[in-house]
């Protein structure tokens, strides 16, 4: 029997499972459950000491997510009380499904070797095909490498079932474009790339995602170019954001504002001559464009390196990127540097305080962020630092303070490096009385502060990008 058959002995979707109750398992798992096309849901998550508790939180209608979610606790105490969502960590229950979707991170296994730790999305895939059934819809939807979905994913699948994937049962990828604070928003409204290893893999696995997308349609594709996507998508934006920090090195470096010259490129408008700007800044952080460019490199590397025609003896374009965003914490760190020597201090035995640890304006997630290497820089060379993060209260090895004014107290520079709302009303005059020195200094990664009104009072400053700035006349 074909697979399509097979799925049509089977008929439409009606019971699925969602494996790892992690923000983006736990939204798609709650909106399937909300489809009146549904019958059930089951969220499946490990009963392991650091998140077994999952398991009891969310089948009493809690969500263990951090943060405010938008629409989920409603929705989630909806479909618990209906009995259409269960939370458990008995995986034979996979049989009786129609779909299962794996939602499980692919974090780097560490920050130095760019390579993915798939260990927990493989013990996924083992649980998944150890109850897989003929006619089943396995999707993946973590962030992998291009490759993934007709490697080691069908492969595993295929070894603990004993079945063969698009044969048997349909296998695609539907890669999450989900940002905390908006997980139930993105999902129904973002355009949802579905990608089966087979055109009827593809169409199964379009019929799961349609039930739950409002403004959002499908686009159907193959898994591998699913996976080229989703790893190209944040690699672009990567880029977008490297371009527009190289061109404000050059103009700190030619003594003139990036933003002038970003609001003049920008002007230029009409029909397809419009340029995508970004904002320069102290650095690129975050779960995603810091390992997806690594992610579509090695899936090049991988699938194509034989027959990739690409010019002798260059760097890929995208690592260039990765390596200049990743450049800016020394640059911020430079700055600094160089605006203590205007103010005749050397940067051993300097105060430092560095304002905003998260690596997203407003955000707690501190994930791979830019800061930590400046504070690195900092205290290799002697410096004394103190942090400041209105959002983050812990991180390993790393003293924050909420308290503002206690971070500034004293200190000789100042370092701007998260455009958290808190710091876009810094008064001149009330933070130079904090530091207590006649020429402190700030360094503004994110475009916060005035310059004029910061230099007026005795500030060295110094801004990304500010080549029209950084040699100011030191005034008092
Ligand atoms: N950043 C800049 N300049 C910019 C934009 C961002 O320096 O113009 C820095 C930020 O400070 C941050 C880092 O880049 O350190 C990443 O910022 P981000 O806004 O890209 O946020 P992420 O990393 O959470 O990216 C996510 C991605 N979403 C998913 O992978 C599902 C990305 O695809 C989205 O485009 C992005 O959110 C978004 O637009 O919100």
């Amino acid at each position: 029997m074909t697979l399509g058959a097979l799925i049509a002995k089977r008929g439409p979707i009606r019971k699925i499972g969602v494996i790892g109750m992690g923000y983006v398992g736990i939204p798609a798992a709650v909106l399937f459950a909300d489809s009146h096309k549904f019958e059930k849901v089951y969220g499946f998550q490990r009963d392991s000491p650091s998140s077994g508790y999952k398991i009891a939180m969310l089948n009493r209608g809690e969500s263990p997510l951090k943060g405010v979610e938008p629409g989920l606790d409603d929705l989630l105490k909806r479909v618990v009380a209906q009995r259409k969502f269960e939370c458990t960590s008995d995986f034979s229950e996979i049989a009786e499904l129609d779909a299962v979707t794996l939602s499980i991170q692919t974090p780097f296994l560490n920050k130095d070797d760019l390579l993915p730790d798939f260990s927990a999305l493989k013990d996924g895939l083992k649980n998944v095909g150890r109850h897989l059934n003929e006619g089943m819809l396995v999707v993946l939807e973590s962030t992998i490498t291009p490759g993934t979905t007709t490697g080691f994913a069908r492969e595993i699948l295929e070894a603990e079932s004993g079945l063969v994937a698009g044969s048997d049962f349909a296998l695609a990828h539907a890669p999450e474009r989900v940002m905390v604070g908006r997980l139930i928003r993105n999902i129904r409204e973002h355009d949802r790339i579905v990608g089966g290893i087979d055109p009827v893999s593809t169409q199964r696995a379009a019929e799961l995602y349609s039930q739950v997308l409002t403004k959002g349609k499908v686009i159907p594709m193959t898994a591998t170019a699913a996976e080229v996507t989703k790893t190209a998508e944040n690699t672009f934006r990567d880029l977008q954001i490297a371009a527009i920090n190289e061109l404000a090195l050059y103009c700190e470096a030619m003594g003139i504002n990036v933003y002038d010259v970003r609001t003049g490129i920008d002007s230029l408008k009409g029909e397809g001559i419009t340029r995508s700007l970004l904002y320069p800044g102290a650095g690129v952080g975050g779960h995603c464009l810091t390992k997806d460019t690594y992610h579509l490199e090695r899936g090049v590397q991988q699938l194509g390196k034989a027959l990739l025609d690409y010019p002798q003896g260059e760097p890929s374009l995208f690592v260039l990127a990765r390596r200049i965003n990743d450049f800016m914490p020394r640059h911020m760190y430079r700055l600094t540097v160089d605006a203590l020597a205007r103010a005749g201090r050397t940067v051993d035995g300097a105060r430092v305080a560095i304002l905003g640890w998260a690596f997203l304006s407003n955000s707690d997630d501190a994930r791979n962020t830019p800061s930590e290497p400046f504070r690195d820089d900092l205290i290799r060379a002697g410096a004394k630092v103190s942090v400041h993060d209105p959002y983050v209260n812990d991180y390993p090895g790393v003293p924050i303070s909420c308290d503002l004014d206690a971070a500034i107290q004293g200190v000789d520079a100042i370092a701007i490096f998260a455009g958290h709302h808190e710091y876009n009303t810094l008064d001149a005059a009330h933070v130079k009385a904090l530091t207590g020195k006649q020429h402190p200094v700030i360094v503004d990664g994110r475009d916060l502060v005035d310059p004029v009104l910061f230099i007026a009072n005795g500030f060295i400053y110094k801004g990304i990008g500010r080549g029209d700035k950084n040699n100011h006349e030191i005034i008092g």
